[in-house]
């Protein structure tokens, strides 16, 4: 084995003078490789990476078991910890829309079914379920966002909460936002805004932080928003999910959609003019919940990790990914959960969460890491680097290439989404002669549930031109360190 493959690298190195084949890693069918390049220009300068980058969402209604977002869940602090040790944790969706504080003394407001929806009365939050979330929120580190009710028309109850909330969470809270995606109940922006406003009014005499709009998919409703109320935010929001659950597959999800790319470089754009962090506060891959065999697969993990890069090297400060359990999510979308039953432990916790949640489990049974948080955690690596710009020739693969400066640091990720190609980067423009770390993101195949891993795979270097070779399988990722 080790002589056939010494063999191949040798040959490997053969064909291709100008780069060193500085990768042990041997392709079974020679030849077959896309042959791509990726220059790097250490003299550019790009953004630089929010720490906040890898941060999630989860339902206001996860907050009505106690135990759920609480400091001695130790399950869940680990992993949100593990995840990203400056993450920011966004409560809301669309049951923050439906929830009504317990905590509230004054006249409760009247609630008001959603067109077509099934939920008749509103989800009571309890001051119980606030005070844990504080808990929680001191044992992980995280920063809060937490949204209030904009859709019953009570600012009354809003800044109850909101000071509440602040109240038991301090320092640590970012920001309150008002509404979720209220494009879906609001005619229009300026229906919008005129409902905000005494919100926003309420909430800011009582010296709370807001941001907003935290619209679904509209982009110009965010370029309105700043326009009017950049002042009085700290940060701009909306959402985003690539398509809905019908309609998601595999391949649809890792083709990427660069239209969007387009809607948040015009939101870059005002947001730069008015010094106002962007954080995508709620998405994932597909509406609806998530698709199961897609949104839980090994696939989320490529697409996530270059979803994050994407965003990160647009100058979004943050990406929320929604997720959590299945019930609240179903709940939120007014269904009814159904969780399979049976199986394994992996499969038992796997049943706990929604779809497209990068976290699963329960207290009861644990938690573990979903495919997606994988993807997560190659990004974040990337978390106070600086952006550099790169010259990227996929070789007609389905690659895309990522460059950072960390402090005296290069780092790289090349993210193959590509079912079919192996790629073979030529990378240049390195430190001359650079010792790089290399970890690799894979799993047996891209519809993988489990064996998923981010993990070491040993080093690479440069030559003295700072050329390096590095083979990217298809379906698989690879960041590198170069110091
Ligand atoms: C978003 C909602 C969230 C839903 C999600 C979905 O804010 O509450 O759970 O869609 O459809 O629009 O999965």
């Amino acid at each position: 084995m080790v002589n056939k493959s010494r063999r191949n690298l040798l040959k490997a190195a053969a064909l291709l003078p100008l780069a060193a084949a500085c990768d042990g890693l041997v392709w079974g069918a020679e030849g077959s490789a896309a042959q791509a390049s990726f220059a790097l220009d250490m003299t550019g300068s790009g953004r630089r990476v929010d720490t906040s980058l890898a941060s999630l969402s989860y339902e206001t209604l996860e907050l009505s078991d106690p135990t759920f977002f609480a400091a001695d869940n130790h399950g869940l602090v680990r992993l949100f910890r593990e995840m990203n040790p400056h993450g920011v944790l966004r409560i809301g969706g669309n049951t923050s829309d439906d929830t009504v504080w317990g905590g509230y003394k004054g006249k409760m407001p009247t609630y008001v079914p959603r067109r077509h929806g099934k939920l008749l009365q509103p989800h009571v939050l309890k001051p119980e379920g606030l005070e844990a979330l504080a808990g929680f929120v001191r044992a992980t580190g995280w920063k809060l966002v937490f949204g209030v009710n904009l859709r019953i028309g009570s600012p009354e109850m809003a800044l109850d909460l909101a000071q509440t909330v602040q109240h038991l969470v301090g320092d640590q809270l970012l920001s309150i936002q008002i509404g979720n995606e209220a494009n879906n109940y609001e005619h229009d922006y300026a229906e919008f805004d005129a409902a905000w406003v005494p919100y926003a009014k309420v909430l800011h005499a009582a010296g709370l932080p807001i941001a907003g709009p935290d619209t679904g998919a509209n982009t110009d409703w965010v370029i309105e928003y700043a326009k009017r109320h950049a002042r009085e935010n700290v940060f701009l929001s909306r959402h985003y999910y690539r398509e809905a659950a019908e309609n998601g597959s595999i391949p649809d999800m890792l083709a990427g959609d660069p239209g969007f790319f387009g809607e948040v470089e015009q939101i870059m754009r005002v947001a730069d003019q008015y010094a106002l962090p962007f954080r995508i506060s709620e998405g994932n891959s597909y509406y609806n919940g998530g698709r199961d065999g897609t949104s839980n697969v090994f696939a989320s993990a490529l697409w996530g990790a270059d979803f994050m890069l994407a965003l990160a090297q647009r100058g979004v400060a943050g990406m929320h990914f929604h997720g959590g359990t299945l019930l609240s999510v179903e709940t939120s979308l007014g269904r009814v959960a159904k969780a399979p039953t049976g199986g394994d432990i992996v499969a038992q916790r796997d049943a706990q969460a929604s779809r497209y949640s990068a976290i699963a489990g329960s207290r009861a049974l644990g938690y573990q890491q979903r495919p997606l948080f994988h993807g997560i955690t190659l990004a974040q690596r990337f978390a106070g680097a600086q952006m550099l710009p790169g010259q990227l020739d996929a070789g007609g693969a389905n690659l895309t290439a990522y460059a950072a400066k960390q402090g005296d640091a290069v780092l790289v990720a090349m993210i193959n989404k590509d079912a079919q190609r192996d790629a073979s980067v030529a990378l240049s423009g390195l430190p001359h002669g650079a010792k790089g770390e290399l970890m690799r993101l894979r799993a047996p195949a891209l519809d993988s549930r489990r064996d998923v891993s981010f993990a070491a795979d040993g080093h690479v270097s440069a030559d003295a031109g700072g050329a390096c070779r590095i083979a990217v399988p298809k379906a698989s990722a690879a960041w590198v360190r170069w110091a």
